[in-house]
């Protein structure tokens, strides 16, 4: 039988991106990535998926799907080996219910690391196109001050919101320190990683800049103060320690089971 045709369209940068290229990779399943250009990306998206145009959207085989926690629930039903969820119970719901509340505080990270890279002098097309293949790299470049427009009026990037989500981010890593009762080795629920971590650790990486993820800091691409010294202050929380050691440990390990597509 042929093997599955499984093709994650994506954006390099985005972490609900690198969310589901850790899900993918934790299952061991092969894919081979697209990386769309922001703009265009929307009628394929919606094209693909009929969902609400935003990436990730993975097409798995005849199954396309629009939302990187429809991802996750889709995998864990079609492929349950290695479990990434417990069997159903108390354990499964707290999991699920954390996946969300780290999935909704991955809107206030893009938001509070956006309002930082857009007001200063960072380069944002070497951030988001970087990776992309030379014409579309150059296409991006010049696209910049148009992206940024977009970017702030999409995400809602205004000082007060960028402050409103700065608190939003810390509440978040508190509520990851009860639950991990302040020690940076334990997983979210039980003994074994599941989808709330790969959430927590994806959707909190770019404010924390793991080695091993797309944020981590680049002698040629300088960040904004800001960010350098929130990285800096998290890295010392249990919550920060937590996100590398995710990256240093199970990021890695997934990464490196990876199949060719
Ligand atoms: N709830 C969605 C959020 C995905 C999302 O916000 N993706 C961003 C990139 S980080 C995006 O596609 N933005 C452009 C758009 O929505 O048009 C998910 O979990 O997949």
């Amino acid at each position: 039988m042929a093997p599955t045709e499984r093709t994650l369209y994506q954006f390099p940068i985005s972490h609900y991106c690198e969310k589901a290229r850790w899900l993918l990779d934790a299952k061991g399943l092969p894919y081979t990535l697209k990386n769309l250009m922001p703009g265009s990306h929307r009628g394929v998206a919606k094209k693909l998926a009929k969902g609400g145009g935003s990436v990730p959207v993975l097409v798995d085989g005849s199954v396309a799907l629009g939302d990187s926690t429809e991802i996750a629930l889709h995998l864990e039903r079609t492929y349950p080996t290695p479990p990434l969820l417990p069997p159903p119970g108390p354990e499964r719901d707290r999991a699920l219910e954390l996946e969300e509340l780290f999935d909704d505080a991955g809107i206030h990270v893009r938001r509070w690391a956006y309002g930082h890279i857009i007001g200063s002098g960072a380069n944002l097309g070497a951030l988001m196109f970087g990776e992309y293949p030379a014409p579309q790299r150059w296409l991006g470049r010049l696209l910049v001050p148009l992206v940024k427009r977009v970017l702030t009026r999409q995400y809602r990037i205004y000082p007060d919101k960028v402050e409103e989500s700065r608190v939003k981010v810390l509440a978040a890593l508190d509520r990851l320190e009860r639950e991990i009762q302040g020690d940076p080795s334990r997983y979210l629920v039980g003994s074994t990683l599941t989808i709330a971590d790969i959430t927590a650790a994806s959707l909190l990486a770019p404010i924390i800049q793991p080695e091993g993820s797309p944020y981590a800091a680049r002698a040629d691409v300088p960040m904004p103060k800001a960010l350098v010294q929130m990285s800096e202050e998290l890295r010392a929380r249990p919550a920060g320690q937590w996100v590398l050691r995710r990256y240093q440990h199970d990021r890695r390990q997934a990464a490196a089971q990876r199949p060719a597509a």
